[in-house]
């Protein structure tokens, strides 16, 4: 296959061993990350050494990186922000010593993915992450204590209301202005390096809080794209989380930027967008969502895409515990769905 078939593992505490990974047919990659190291240090050497190692003797490449997170002082442009960007680069620098070929990254302020249930229930007994309007509503994370699941937790109540004062004075300009200063700095590092950088959309694409999102739309994604002309400044294009949002149109989207060679990644996932613009996270088979996932991989073969893919979030099922969207069991069914959508669309398009 052209495609490379990778899974998320997040490391020796995750409970999914690397040896159940490497059972999954046609499973290649592993993407992983240094978890005990924080936002602005430098990761160890050590550390790579040993996921790469780990990765070998169980036949599976670790050759991706999910995420180098950027620190919030780069994102906010303060006056530490080129030391932070020095370190920032050295780690893409170690990454690729040790074999890595895609760092994947986002550029949200403060919080990661959102949610307002982990564990929502669906007839079948199945459970899945979800966002809904009713449960977000009401919620002001400038005067109520909360922690939305994906939130990073280390914040304390006050930091996070200083955070979002702070974005709010930034606006989305600046933090444009931010981003344009990150990548012309990290992008010719990972050039040198032989690293595509691939950052991931907002999740979901639309302000929350009132804070500043920019990866979120075509529009968008197209000024990012041209603030380095590069394919090492590509897309981790999550299907997932572009497509919560009824106005962005992800088959075009994949098209377009599959075509111009600037996907690294792509992140599967189907979503259910409800009446209301909630959602809910479905099992990866276009039946089961709003997102036509044949479609996507039909593009993708068709652009001989030879980039990384993830089955995304599952759901947990045959009485699975563990961490909320990264079960072995749905993603696994996940990859075995993608791997015979791909087969079937690549032999159809590269005779
Ligand atoms: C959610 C993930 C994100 C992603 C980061 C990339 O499950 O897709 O947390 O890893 O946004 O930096």
């Amino acid at each position: 296959m052209n495609m490379k078939l990778s899974f998320r593992w997040y490391g020796e505490d995750d409970p999914v061993s690397l040896r159940y990974i490497s059972q999954i047919p046609g499973m290649r990659s592993v993407v992983s990350a240094i978890y005990d190291v924080k936002p602005g240090e430098v990761w160890p050497e050590e550390s790579l050494k040993k996921i790469k190692e780990q990765c070998e003797a169980n036949n599976l490449i670790f050759d991706i990186v999910e995420s180098i997170p950027v620190h919030e002082d780069i994102k906010l442009g303060r006056n530490n922000a080129d030391e932070l960007l020095e370190v920032y680069c050295e780690n893409i620098r170690r990454c690729a010593k040790y074999g890595v070929k895609c760092v994947t990254y986002n550029f949200m302020p403060v919080f990661d993915w959102t949610r307002t249930q982990l564990d929502k229930q669906a007839p079948d007994g199945s459970t899945s992450l979800v966002m809904y309007w009713d449960q977000m509503r009401g919620l002001d994370p400038l005067k109520d204590d909360i922690h939305l699941p994906g939130w990073d937790s280390s914040y304390t109540q006050q930091q996070v209301r200083e955070l979002i004062s702070a974005y709010g004075e930034l606006g989305e300009e600046g933090l444009w202005k931010n981003l344009e200063r990150f990548l012309t700095k990290v992008i010719p590092v990972a050039e040198d390096c032989g690293i595509r950088m691939a950052i991931h959309p907002d999740d979901p694409p639309y302000p929350i809080f009132g804070l500043p999102r920019i990866i979120t739309n075509e529009e968008n994604l197209d000024r990012f794209l041209k603030i380095v002309d590069s394919p090492a400044n590509s897309l981790c294009l999550c299907v997932g989380s572009l497509g919560c949002a009824e106005s962005n149109d992800v088959v075009a989207m994949v098209e377009k930027y599959a075509k111009a060679d600037r996907i690294a990644f792509m992140h599967m996932r189907n979503v259910k967008i409800m009446e209301d613009g909630s959602f809910e996270e479905r099992a990866h088979l276009s039946s089961c969502g709003s997102i036509d996932m044949y479609k996507i991989v039909k593009i993708l073969a068709k652009n001989n895409f030879d980039g990384y893919v993830r089955p995304d979030h599952g759901r947990m099922i045959w009485g699975e515990t563990g961490k909320p969207g990264y079960g072995l069991f749905d993603r696994a069914l996940g990859a075995t769905y993608l791997n015979g959508l791909f087969e079937a669309a690549e032999k159809e398009y590269n005779k």
